[in-house]
């Protein structure tokens, strides 16, 4: 179970660590770490998109370390410890203290929202967890009809309402319906918006406001899904989202098919917010917990 869940982060990463890992190879190539390898490591990092405060720190960690019998491994040890240590403090541990646990999950459009609420219903299944769905993109008829898809493979509770109807509405009546049937959780896929479209960003305040009238802790979790695709873009989405609601975690999407991976650093280190899942493919299974050793690891290609 555990080799096959770090097999498939492996292989989700496997573009974005053939980069890293190739390119240190090529870099050192059995020669002594001078200044001028140091910069091309410098390089290599930041256009891996691991951002220039945690490229720069590596660069002077090089430097003071002084290691004069490089090899490949040793650096890569070297920069995957550094890794951890910034992305240890943003393994999501999720509470869940009340009966029924609701999470909105929000993005921009074709982030993977649908697919990823689709994926976490099925983790909760598979802990034996009575999971609901909640269709509240209501304005298209497409969004409603996948969900429905992916609320039949995970074989949960599917909650949706006529097409252009309320979306707050519909979030307020699926909660209450949800209590009754006594599910565990209630997942809120939502409309792709567009950060600057605040027509949109006011609905989803809307969702946030007329749900807290049941109970002001509703939602429990905001969830935001960010496409790995559009790497360091994803910080300034972020932000955008965070000032009309807060962000509880985030989770990256698609890591399977970008060499972008290493976005989760600047990310980690320019937001602070946990970060509670990874994406790396389209089956129900392709979910994984975010968890700093295995990432590091991975990205670097350390056994
Ligand atoms: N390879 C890969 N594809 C993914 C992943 N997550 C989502 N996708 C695909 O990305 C595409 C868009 O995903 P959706 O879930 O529809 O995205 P969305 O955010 O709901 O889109 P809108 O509702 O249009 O805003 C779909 O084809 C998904 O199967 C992933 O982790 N890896
Ligand atoms: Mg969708």
């Amino acid at each position: 179970m555990v080799f096959g869940w770090v097999k498939k982060l492996k292989k989700g990463l496997s573009k974005s660590s053939s980069k890293i890992s190739e390119g240190i190879n090529t870099i050192i190539k059995g020669k002594k770490i001078d200044e001028k390898i140091i910069e091309e490591f410098e390089e290599l990092l930041i256009s891996s998109d691991l951002g220039v405060k945690f490229s720069s720190e590596v660069a002077n960690k090089l430097r003071s370390k002084k290691l004069i019998d490089s090899s490949t491994e040793k650096v890569k040890i070297l920069i995957s410890e550094m890794l951890i240590e910034i992305l240890k403090p943003l393994e999501n541990k999720r509470k869940t203290i009340s009966p029924l646990h609701i999470i909105l999950v929000v993005g921009v459009n074709g982030a993977g929202k649908t697919a990823t609420v689709g994926k976490i219903a099925n983790k909760f299944l598979s802990e034996k967890k009575k999971v609901g769905v909640v269709a509240a993109d209501t304005f298209r008829a497409a969004a409603k009809e996948q969900l429905k898809i992916w609320a039949d493979r995970t074989n949960s509770s599917f909650f949706s309402g006529e097409e252009f109807s309320d979306p707050a509405a519909l979030c307020f009546e699926s909660i209450k319906k949800a209590q009754d049937m006594g599910l565990n959780f209630l997942i809120v896929d939502t409309a792709g918006r567009l950060h600057n479209k605040k027509d949109l960003m006011d609905e989803l305040s809307k969702i946030i406001r007329v749900i807290k009238k049941l109970d002001e802790k509703f939602p429990h979790e905001v969830v935001l899904v960010l496409d790995g695709n559009i790497g360091q873009n994803s910080i300034k989405q972020a932000e955008i989202f965070k000032e009309i609601c807060s962000i509880n975690s985030i989770i990256i999407t698609k890591l399977d098919g970008t060499a972008k991976g290493g976005v989760l650093v600047p990310i980690a280190q320019q937001l602070s917010i946990p970060i509670s899942y990874i994406g790396v493919g389209e089956q129900k299974e392709d979910l994984l917990d975010f968890n700093a050793d295995n990432f590091s690891k991975a990205l670097l290609d350390i056994n």
